[in-house]
């Protein structure tokens, strides 16, 4: 079993009983006219975890180890959008609306999908989820249990929001959590700091980090 050096203590792979899950690294939040950008975000702070991700990714592929992708989105017909989250923000141009690459948000949109540096390869779940959390309204619980998956190692976007949503989540359901610093992002630099100092703090109340470093060599034991 490789053991990876993490915060506030070593994590304990198991890669059969593992996957890498990767959160929301899509256009709308990655690029330039997408919801991030609209919400008055610097884009480029996230594209910081694009390279990184992709070495933990490949490795999660030659491993043969589970590798889940969500993306956060809403039907075209917007039903399954909260008035409250379409109201948020008090934007002019919102979810559901048309922007530069499509409608935000919106599944089957070119901004909704994830970017191409980190495309899903074929038989890769994509889980589209209408939350932050990537539990909440979503099969994901069901589809880690029928693999037998109990350790997740997270990467994606962002720290703060649907990254600590879906670890918090996670954490509730019983997963153990390692989340990789450097395949993490946020807009706010302090908030990738208080992100990641929130899920390790107090003997790792939500879960344990890491960077990507440290996993590539333990998946290297492992190929
Ligand atoms: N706004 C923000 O920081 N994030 C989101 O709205 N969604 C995700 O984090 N994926």
């Amino acid at each position: 079993m490789p053991t990876i050096d993490a915060d506030p203590y070593a994590f304990d792979l198991r890669p059969a009983a593992a996957a890498l899950l990767i959160i929301d690294m899509q256009r709308d939040f990655l690029e330039p006219g997408g919801f991030g950008a609209l919400l008055g975000n610097d884009v480029s702070r996230l594209r910081g975890a694009i390279a990184p991700t992709s070495a933990v990714l490949h490795a999660a592929r030659a491993a043969g180890m589970a590798v889940i992708h969500t993306r956060e989105g809403h039907r075209p017909d917007l039903s399954d959008l909260a008035p409250a989250k379409r109201a948020r923000g008090r934007l002019a141009c919102g979810i559901g609306d048309p922007g530069p690459m499509g409608r935000i948000l919106v599944r089957g949109e070119t901004g909704h999908d994830i970017i191409p540096e980190l495309a899903p390869a074929p038989g890769e779940p994509v889980v589209d989820k209408p939350g932050k959390g990537a539990f909440y309204a979503t099969d994901l619980e069901a589809m880690l249990r029928s693999r037998g998956i109990t350790q997740l190692i997270v990467c994606g976007v962002t720290t703060e929001v649907c990254v600590n949503t879906t670890v918090r989540e996670a954490n509730d359901r019983g997963f153990d959590c390692l989340v990789l610093e450097d395949c993490t992002g946020s807009y706010f630099p302090e908030f990738q700091a208080a992100g990641l100092a929130m899920i390790r703090a107090q003997g790792g109340i939500f879960g344990w980090v890491a960077d990507s470093a440290r996993v590539l060599a333990a998946l290297r034991v492992c190929e």
